[in-house]
């Protein structure tokens, strides 16, 4: 009989499109966060020129990152809009750094249709939208999709229930997992018919986006209920609110929290991990993963 690596997954392994960059899930995947923003919850302000976010890109890749994913607009509770112009003077100029810089896929954190194509043009492989095509949650708009679907670029679908501004004022469910699983069909069956394919679209239940502490438990212990929906999952807990509530922990001191919840998004099924804290959590994950393997490959050892 033959046997898995440590750290992969057994049996036939599913590969993911993010434009042309082909990536193999036979192992969790790990994508390094780069915030371009002055006001991000944990890391805002860090990166504020192109050369910067360079030398940044440049120490995740180094760090083991297999992604990275570059926002300029922060999406923590409360944030202000930020119109789309000044997005784009914040991405546009680091994207074009990074690009010529790391040879990793690149995503690009917006929801706009606008941004999503000027992101595309400086070299973006995919694109990660928190409103899972609602746009802001009033606007439901297939229009990024057409951009993903146009410019063959990976899609991250996530669910977010109201937005940034208004998505923690009530964070009671009556189903939280079934709402989440039902939404995020809705925007995959929406994103196939904008013309993305499936092997390009990737599915995240939204930690911490309008949800309370023991929501985003629940939805970590349940996530293995997402892969009804056949699409790979990507999680972000890192160094977020729950985790500092749980552990009376600010948020610059969430790592040991952060890459516990790495573990267990892992162990329930997660394909690629949302981080800032590269190193420790690409080592964590592999960890988690060769547990999972383990667990596949049955008794005999
Ligand atoms: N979390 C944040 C931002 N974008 N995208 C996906 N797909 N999943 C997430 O969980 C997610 C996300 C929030 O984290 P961060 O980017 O560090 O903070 P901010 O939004 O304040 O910039």
């Amino acid at each position: 009989m033959s046997r898995a690596e440590p750290g992969s997954r057994p049996g036939p392994s599913l590969k993911l499109d993010l434009g042309g960059r082909e990536l193999d899930l036979g192992r969790p995947l790990v994508m390094g966060i780069l915030n371009l923003t002055p006001d991000s919850f944990s890391d805002g302000g860090l990166l504020p020129t192109p050369a910067a976010a360079r030398e940044r890109a440049l120490a995740l890749a180094a760090e083991g990152a297999d992604l990275l994913d570059l926002g300029a607009v922060s999406t923590r509770p409360g944030a202000p809009q930020v119109s789309p112009d000044e997005e784009m003077r914040r991405l546009l100029p680091a994207l074009t750094a990074v690009r010529a810089a790391v040879d990793l896929p690149l995503s690009v954190d917006t929801y706009r249709a606008e941004v999503a194509a000027a992101a595309a043009d400086s070299g973006a492989n995919c694109l990660n939208d928190v409103t899972a095509l609602g746009a802001s949650g009033e606007h439901p708009s297939d229009a990024l999709a057409r951009v993903a679907a146009a410019r063959g670029l990976g899609l991250v679908l996530m669910h977010m229930r109201g937005t940034p501004e208004t998505m923690q004022l009530d964070t009671r469910y009556a189903d939280l997992v079934g709402e989440v699983r039902a939404h995020l069909a809705l925007a995959v069956g929406r994103a196939v018919h904008a013309g993305v394919p499936r092997a390009r679209i990737l599915v995240d239940p939204g930690i911490g986006f309008g949800k309370s502490v023991e929501g985003n438990l629940l939805l970590l212990a349940r996530l293995g209920e997402l892969a009804a929906l056949g699409q790979p999952i990507l999680v972000g807990a890192s160094r977020k609110s729950f985790i500092g509530r749980l552990l009376d922990l600010d948020v610059h001191d969430r790592l040991e929290g952060s890459l516990a919840a790495a573990v267990a998004a892992v162990l329930a099924g997660a394909h690629v991990i949302r981080a800032h804290d590269v190193r420790a959590t690409v080592r964590a994950v592999r960890i988690a993963a060769a547990v999972r393997a383990a667990a596949a490959a049955g008794s005999g050892v």
